[in-house]
């Protein structure tokens, strides 16, 4: 029986993972639950930001520099369409925006996007399952000293810099799980919770209802990885949101918000100190190294992964 790897991902942390994970299992074995509440509406296209990034990640062709995008891409309309008045900030490349605008269409045609997805995936010869966590546009905003503000505006236009003083997703409420979603989790062998963002990446998957509930009916093992190492993010926003949202600055600080979800927190050696802390949340703990600074290291730590799971 082939075992079945569910994996709730965003941002860069989790598409650096998973090139990891497909380096050690049969993408067939892999269904990626993306987050999208990054989603924007740009030039009246839709853009789905953590499922281009993990898209394009495997597929070999993401701007590893930076993490997002693709590697080589040109930016001629962006610039055209500056002189239309429209913002550049968001920096949508001219193959980039290919992807967008065949998503626009297909959707615009009625496709919903979990099938657009799929046809995007093996457009870019990708064998993995991945769904967006929802078919509903949600979106995610970020609540600062200065108001409310969409997600792109914060972390690209504004650089991640206010003070977030909370984060709510829009239109949740309606937003049921894509069709595949809920399987996905109940038939898992293993369900990974990535190191990505757990407010921004992680919690607007699990706010989808019956996500958390279908994560807590598992009795798969399910294990979380830090995407803090010594108090800080690998990148992004995530610890300083730890701070101004009121948690601990540290993994321990994360394997709480996670501690009724997982029966695993995989931390990196250099927090090696944290590791009772971690314990007494009634968490099994594995210590390792996180930091995905290579691809050998990737691929260790999804063999790791897969290993306390018993496959
Ligand atoms: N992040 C940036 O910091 N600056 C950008 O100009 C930018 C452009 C961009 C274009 C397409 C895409 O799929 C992602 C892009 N990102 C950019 C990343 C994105 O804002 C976030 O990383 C994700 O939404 C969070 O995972």
């Amino acid at each position: 029986m082939n075992s079945s790897i569910c994996v709730l991902a965003g941002g860069v942390g989790a598409a650096r993972f998973l090139q990891g994970l497909v380096n050690v299992t049969e993408q067939k074995n892999i269904t990626v639950i993306s987050n999208v509440g990054d989603d924007v509406d740009l030039y009246g296209l839709r853009v789905c930001p953590d499922i281009d990034i993990v898209i394009y990640t495997l597929a070999g062709l993401i701007n590893s520099k930076v993490g997002w995008g693709l590697l080589d891409d040109s930016f001629t309309v962006l610039k055209a369409l500056k002189n239309f008045g429209y913002d550049d900030w968001f920096n949508l490349g001219d193959q980039d925006l290919a992807t967008s605008i065949h998503r626009t269409r297909l959707l615009r045609e009625g496709v919903p996007l979990h099938e657009v997805t799929r046809q995007l995936a093996r457009s870019f010869s990708l064998d993995l399952n991945i769904l967006p966590v929802t078919n509903t546009q949600m979106a995610t905003r970020i609540e600062t000293e200065e108001g409310a503000l969409p997600f792109q505006d914060y972390m690209v236009r504004l650089r991640g810099a206010p003070r977030v003083t909370g984060v709510h997703f829009s239109k949740i409420e309606d937003a049921l799980p894509a069709p595949g979603v809920l399987e996905a989790i109940a038939e898992a062998s293993i369900i990974v919770i990535a190191p990505s963002n757990p407010f921004l990446s992680i919690d607007p998957i699990l706010s989808i209802s019956g996500v958390r509930d279908a994560l807590e009916a598992s009795k798969a093992p399910r294990v979380a990885i830090s995407p803090i190492v010594e108090g800080s993010a690998i990148k992004g926003p995530a610890a300083r949101m730890l701070e101004s949202l009121g948690h601990e600055v540290s993994a321990v600080g994360v394997a709480r918000i996670y501690a009724d979800l997982v029966d695993w927190f995989f931390l990196d050696e250099l927090d090696r100190d944290l590791e009772k802390s971690i314990k007494s949340l009634g968490l099994n703990t594995h210590v390792t190294n996180t930091i995905m600074s290579s691809d050998s290291k990737k691929r260790s730590l999804a063999s790791e992964v897969l290993q306390v799971a018993g496959l």
